[in-house]
């Protein structure tokens, strides 16, 4: 039985544009997601993945498979359609998961034979057992899958191409914040996986570097901060010898031991959201609002900057409070925390979440025809209408934030500042270049994205 796994393409995500900017080879991360399924996969099955970022391969040329499963963000969602309906012209059935599947459960069943929504650790072996005997149903929902279901993903496939391999040690996030949809597909509960098993997983990785995709490294809760001590208490004893990269809320700052134990077991950037300058006006999106009220971001900053560790800030553009300024404001608020990167968002109601219900309500989300407009969902397009700021308006924002963080004097006093700090400088330097550069290109995006549009970004109704 031949099975493809296959992560569809978007070609408006600019980190994947290769050919123009070959910094984003650094930047491609490895589909987790479809790692664990071929880990769940039984022995007759033959596997190949299919990572479309590196370009989409002729499907013709290759052996027709038995079964397809497609895993896609909302952002995926159309060339997902697309690779889907080449199988099904086919015979080939198809299998839709992740986390676009879930949230959208009408649009994606109208497209494949069968569709996965939830964790899949606790229906994918049925799921293919039904293929084989070619008796799929059309809807298969693993729930929130038990933390010790959760086994080694197939390290050995996808071996080359990438900097960084994969892992996961958590599931879930207990501050639900309002633009998120991590808490409303993975659950409230912080789930951990047994450190024993993160720590033989960790040595299935060939890379060197590593992302670990949590979405919440260390949690929030005492229980969770020790825990994440004695992993990295783990990680250093089992001399694994990797550098990795994650994401945390501002609390991981708050605890020395913790940053000196992640520090040696090999942390060496780690992702924060602060979502926005003026943080203390924004308790209603989540409650994450709450670890950086009343804080000095810049000590914070510092204090993981000093055990060696990166730090690249994620900040929200178009909040209700951000008035005409705002992308300056971010890019000094930046500057002043000191964070090595800036990554600027703009808010973007994502199916399932708080700010999709509030803003369907309020008629403000401006691209609605889908699935077509889905390929928008990016995070990098301005896909709503914004209390303050109009279409022109929240795009200068935008490039305005990335000339004033991005401009070449800053980006080799930052590194600067690295080298001098043993702090990652060749890392630092290529997230620096690779920012600036897409921000250059997304000049261009955004003048496609204005004709596309047409007048339907009409502003506030
Ligand atoms: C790692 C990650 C990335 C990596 C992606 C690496 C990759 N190639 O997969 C990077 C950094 C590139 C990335 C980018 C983006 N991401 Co991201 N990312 C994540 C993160 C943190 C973890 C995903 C992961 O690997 N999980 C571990 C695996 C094991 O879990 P899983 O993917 O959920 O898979 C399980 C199930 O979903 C299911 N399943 C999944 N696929 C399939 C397929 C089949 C056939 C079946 C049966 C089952 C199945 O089974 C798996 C095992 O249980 C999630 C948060 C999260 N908790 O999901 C956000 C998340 C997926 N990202 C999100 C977003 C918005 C983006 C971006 C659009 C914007 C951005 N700048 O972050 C971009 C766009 C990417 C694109 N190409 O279009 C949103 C997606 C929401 C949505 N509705 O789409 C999430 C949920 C975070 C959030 N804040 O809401 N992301
Ligand atoms: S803390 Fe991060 S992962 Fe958790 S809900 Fe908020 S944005 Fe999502």
């Amino acid at each position: 039985m031949r099975l493809y796994l296959i992560n569809p393409c978007n070609p408006l995500v600019s980190i994947v544009k290769v050919r123009e900017s070959r910094w984003n080879r650094y930047r491609i991360w490895k589909p987790l997601s479809l790692m664990v399924l071929a880990g769940l996969t039984p022995p007759e099955w033959e596997i190949t993945i299919v990572d479309e970022n590196f370009g989409a391969p002729d499907y013709e040329s290759m052996p027709l498979p038995d079964l397809v499963g497609i895993t896609a963000f909302t952002s995926q969602a159309n060339r997902a359609y697309e690779v889907a309906a080449h199988f099904r012209r086919l015979g080939v059935p198809v299998v839709m998961g992740g986390i676009h599947a879930t949230m959208c459960l009408d649009e994606v069943t109208e497209r494949v034979e069968s569709i996965v929504t939830g964790e899949a650790e606790g229906v994918w072996s049925q799921v293919l057992e039904d293929a084989r005997h070619g008796r799929l149903k059309r809807r298969y929902d693993g729930g929130l899958a038990e933390i010790s279901d959760i086994s080694s993903a197939r390290h050995d496939l996808l071996a080359t191409g990438y900097a960084f391999g994969a892992i996961q040690t958590t599931r879930g996030c207990p501050l639900n914040c309002s633009f998120c949809s991590v808490t409303a597909f993975n659950g409230a509960h912080y789930r951990m996986r047994p450190i024993g098993d993160v720590v033989r997983e960790f040595r299935l990785i060939n890379e060197k570097r590593v992302l670990v995709v949590d979405d919440n490294l260390v949690g929030t809760r005492p229980e969770h901060i020790a825990r994440a001590k004695d992993l990295f208490r783990a990680m250093a004893q089992a001399k694994l010898d990797k550098e990795w990269v994650a994401q945390a809320t501002i609390n991981f700052a708050d605890d020395e031991e913790l940053l000196a134990l992640a520090a040696k077991a090999g942390c060496r950037g780690v992702f924060i959201g602060f979502e926005s300058p003026t943080p203390e006006r924004l308790g209603q999106l989540g409650k994450k609002f709450n670890l950086l009220k009343g804080r000095d971001c810049r000590v914070s900053v510092r204090r993981i900057q000093r055990h060696g560790i990166l730090v690249v800030g994620s900040f929200i553009i178009g909040l209700d409070v951000d008035e005409p300024g705002i992308g300056k404001r971010i890019a000094k608020a930046a500057l002043q925390y000191g964070v090595d990167n800036l990554n600027p968002l703009f808010l973007t109601p994502l199916p399932g979440t708080r700010l999709w219900d509030q803003m369907k309500a309020q008629h403000r989300i401006a691209l609605d025809k889908f699935p077509e407009d889905w390929k928008y969902y990016t995070l990098t397009f301005p896909v709503a209408r914004y209390k303050h700021l109009s279409l022109d308006g929240i795009i200068d924002e935008m490039l305005s934030c990335s000339r004033t963080f991005y401009s070449m004097p800053r980006i080799l006093r930052r590194v600067w500042g690295n080298l001098w700090g043993r702090r990652q400088p060749l890392i630092s330097l290529v997230g620096n270049l690779s920012y600036r550069k897409n921000s250059k290109l997304s000049r261009k995006s955004y003048a496609d994205f204005r004709l596309y549009l047409g007048d339907r970004h009409d502003g506030v109704r």
